[in-house]
């Protein structure tokens, strides 16, 4: 099976309205798209509503970079996923590693997070990744496989149908430290591997398995050419609509 790559931009905390509109635009606008990718910008809340507006009747689809599991009430700060449906999105970023460390989502809370998107019909796209500690004590494969057990746990393969995993090794995530190609491989197979004895072989021959950390215009080719590897989650150089623009057509 020749999955659809899936080339996707994290925001994180960047860019005013206009900005965000401007970056969005230029993404929208770009007709060159020669492996026929799928893709997702996530910008943040307050420009969420202006990108979604910026890129309709595009091939861009807009993400929240996070979602409360609530539906509604009094939770301070707090953006529910049917008000990120409002402002236009249709998928949403759920267990980013920033969201693990600093803002204490759990894997309890991710699998609340993940139920709710569900719910409401957004896409999911999950991230999980071992730290450099983790890495060193050879507990990635580990890691990442309780990371998946636990934050989808009690969904179907059905519910999961489309779902992207998202691989972000924490060490290399901002850092301009990239995981090799093979280290990148090595993951994405095992993390294929696992998917396949939980959901089966047909859902995971299917799923979007996404590299993300310190991905860029000079090391998309060689990590896209693994046979595992079936898109990006793209933090700063989603930020240049050229390098953004670069990396979705990559070779
Ligand atoms: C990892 C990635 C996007 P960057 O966080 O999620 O960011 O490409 O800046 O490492």
């Amino acid at each position: 099976t020749k999955r659809i790559p899936f080339i996707s931009g994290n925001w994180k905390m960047h860019n005013t309205i206009a900005e965000s509109k401007a970056l969005a635009k230029a993404i929208a606008d770009c007709k060159e798209n020669k492996n026929n990718a799928d893709i997702m910008i996530a910008p943040s809340y307050t420009s969420l509503a202006a990108v979604a507006e910026a890129v309709k009747g595009s091939k861009v689809a807009v993400a929240a970079q996070d979602v409360h599991f609530e539906e509604k009430g009094a939770f301070t700060s707090a953006v529910a996923p049917s008000q990120i449906k409002d402002a236009g999105a249709s998928h949403v970023i759920i267990g980013h590693s920033e969201r693990r460390s600093l803002f204490g989502d759990t894997d309890a809370i991710l699998n609340k997070k993940v139920a709710a998107a569900l719910k409401h019909g957004l896409t999911v796209v999950f991230c999980v990744g071992e730290t450099l500690a983790e890495r060193e004590a050879d507990k990635t494969l580990g890691v990442i496989e309780s990371q998946l057990e636990n934050g989808l746990k009690g969904f179907t393969a059905e519910q999961l149908s489309s779902m992207v995993v998202a691989y972000e090794p924490v060490w290399a995530i901002g850092t301009g430290k990239t995981a090799t190609p093979e280290q990148a491989q090595e993951v994405h197979a095992s993390t294929r591997k696992y998917l396949s004895s939980k959901y089966g072989e047909d859902f995971a021959s299917k799923v979007r398995i996404v590299y993300g950390g310190s991905v860029k215009t000079d090391n998309v080719d060689a990590i896209m050419a693994q046979p595992d590897v079936d898109g990006a989650l793209v933090g700063g150089q989603s930020l240049v609509a050229e390098q953004f623009i670069r990396i979705i057509n990559f070779n």
